[in-house]
């Protein structure tokens, strides 16, 4: 059954694989998965059809046959589950690579979309500074401890799971800030995610989009 995912049309960030198709295509490519992509506009996300698949209006979404999946994390999940490559056999080890998906979701990545929010939408107000630098220490608090955890680890738990995928994207966020140049280990954690043939394949994969001309704009009517 032909997998579909639907990406931003055009990515604000321009290609640096920030925006969270990235997350599933990389799990897709780990899992040795062909799939579609169905490119939406920012309208089109707002729009009656796409509000079917994600009622929030955002992207990713996944269709596989009958199924279809909102939220990046289920839809990693969802690939992990059903295909090898992201899960170890270990029923304990498989609850552990879990437990580690929500903690990039649910524990770093909220103190790292803070920064972002500062940065642009809140970047014209005049306590801008002053805010930058409390959630600035927020990340960091998450950082320090996730740092002693993985001590000289290759990866969180053993080997490379659906938990270092989403923990390595989410960290990805936290680059242009320059906080993960603070954690030396936490970056070539990062790095070594980055080096996987798969995330590289998912990474041009978007940027093959995301970099090509902008369509030229509609002539006006001289009219
Ligand atoms: N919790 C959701 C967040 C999805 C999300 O924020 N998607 C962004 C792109 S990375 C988006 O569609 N932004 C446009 C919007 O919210 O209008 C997930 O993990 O899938």
């Amino acid at each position: 059954m032909t997998i579909t995912i639907t990406a931003f049309e055009r990515s604000p960030d321009g290609g640096k694989g920030l925006a969270r198709d990235t997350r599933v295509r990389w799990a897709l490519e780990e899992a040795g998965q062909p799939y579609e992509v169905r490119l939406v506009s920012f309208r089109a996300m707002k729009e009656a059809a796409h509000l079917a698949l994600h009622p929030f209006g955002q992207i990713p979404t996944f269709e596989e046959g009958e199924l279809a999946l909102f939220e990046t994390g289920a839809i990693v999940l969802h690939i992990a589950e059903r295909h090898p490559g992201l899960f170890p056999a270990d029923a304990n080890a498989r609850a552990r690579a879990v437990m580690w998906m929500f903690a990039a979701l649910n524990t770093v990545e909220p103190p790292i979309l803070e920064i972002v929010t500062v940065k642009f939408v809140e970047g014209d107000k005049p306590w801008k500074a002053e805010r930058l630098s409390l959630v600035e220490d927020r990340v960091r608090a998450r950082l320090t401890p996730l740092a002693a955890r993985l001590g000289d680890a290759e990866w969180l738990d053993g080997g490379f799971s659906a938990g270092d995928l989403l923990m390595v994207s989410v960290l990805l966020r936290l680059r242009p800030s320059g906080l993960l140049n603070e954690f030396p280990s936490l970056a070539a954690y990062v790095a070594r995610g980055e080096a996987r043939p798969a995330y590289q394949r998912a990474f041009a994969a978007q940027l093959a989009i995301n970099a090509a001309p902008a369509p030229p704009a509609p002539l006006l009517s001289a009219g």
